[in-house]
């Protein structure tokens, strides 16, 4: 057998640019996007392809330290997905460099490195000099022991074939573990409920992405190809609704327009897509609210 197929999972802080390096890697857009941190709350996989080999792309959510109960369950999800992948890659930020949330992962990987490899990613690299860089990750790998080091932009795609190329002769020999052409594993419904959440966190107002959370709530079919799509945003509080909604409507409007405009770019067809707002003061500690996000509730327990 010559194929090859495994999972590389991506981790490092919250805004290191995981997100962005997936969807470079996978060639498409299956995980969003924002500059604020904590955008991705759960693992998506993403899947390329490289030569023989079929590598699953793990995007998970930003490692830090976690103060409330969706904080944890996501943290668990990202230390998750690297205990189950067979490569690991962590991603730094080139111009912030060993935060205290880098000293915190880099005691995570004494564990996680026992039982594969795990490779350094430092990102942004369009964003400092290389004398930063070489300093960068040499006391990087003073720190930990990586199988190998390499330095990317995941946003302009600098140095990201070598690293596919990297962990494509990684894998285990095998069968691969998805059809040729599929590019994400993940139910259309969840994509489309992300889809919408990037666009509310990118219109909104600093606080408030946190406290929502989107669900597709219905999905039908219509004879004419389009589809019916209606989904919820969850709020906690009252306040958060008028602040959606925007003056006159205007908010969630654009917010559904763009929404809808990525939904049909990303399927290739009409979508009619209806946005609701609900307020749900405890939605945060609502077991269902996170099985619908691909989250364990009980991951959230102190
Ligand atoms: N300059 C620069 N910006 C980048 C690069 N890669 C990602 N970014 C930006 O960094 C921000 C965060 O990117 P994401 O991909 O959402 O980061 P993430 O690690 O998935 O973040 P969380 O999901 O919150 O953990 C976005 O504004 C990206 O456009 C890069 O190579 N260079
Ligand atoms: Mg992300």
């Amino acid at each position: 057998m010559t194929t090859r197929a495994g999972f590389v999972a991506l981790i490092g802080e919250p805004n290191a640019g995981k997100s962005t390096l997936t969807n470079r890697m996978v060639g498409a857009k299956v995980s969003i996007v924002t500059h604020k941190v904590q955008t991705t709350r759960a693992r998506i996989r993403g899947v390329a392809i490289e030569g023989d080999s079929q590598i699953v792309f793990v995007d998970t959510p930003g490692l830090f330290q976690p103060k409330r109960r969706l904080d944890r369950a996501m943290v668990a999800a990202a230390w998750g997905g690297a205990a189950d992948a067979d490569v690991v890659v962590l991603l730094i930020e080139a111009h912030r460099g060993v935060t205290e949330g880098v000293k915190n992962i880099l005691e995570g990987l004494a564990d996680i490195g026992k039982g594969r490899k795990i490779a350094l990613a430092i990102n942004k690299i369009d964003r400092v000099k290389a004398e930063v860089l070489l300093a960068l990750s040499k006391d990087l790998n003073d720190r930990y022991d990586f199988a190998e080091t390499f330095m990317i932009s995941a946003e302009k795609g600098h140095g990201v074939v070598a690293l596919r190329e990297w962990l494509a002769g990684e894998l285990p020999k095998g069968p691969w573990l998805y059809p040729e052409d599929q590019i994400a594993d993940l139910p259309m419904r969840m994509i489309a409920a992300e889809m919408t959440r990037e666009k509310l966190t990118l219109r909104l107002h600093q606080e408030l992405p946190y406290q929502l959370t989107v669900e597709t709530e219905n999905w039908e079919e219509r004879k004419d190809g389009s589809a019916r799509v209606d989904q919820v945003v969850y709020v906690a509080r009252d306040g958060h609704k008028g602040i959606i909604l925007g003056n006159k409507g205007e908010s969630i409007k654009a917010i559904s327009k763009a929404a809808r405009e990525e939904l049909e770019e990303f399927l290739g067809r009409r979508i009619h897509l209806f946005l609701q707002v609900k307020v749900r003061e405890k939605w945060l500690d609502e077991a269902e609210r996170y099985s619908e996000m691909g989250l364990n509730f009980k991951d959230g327990n102190k």
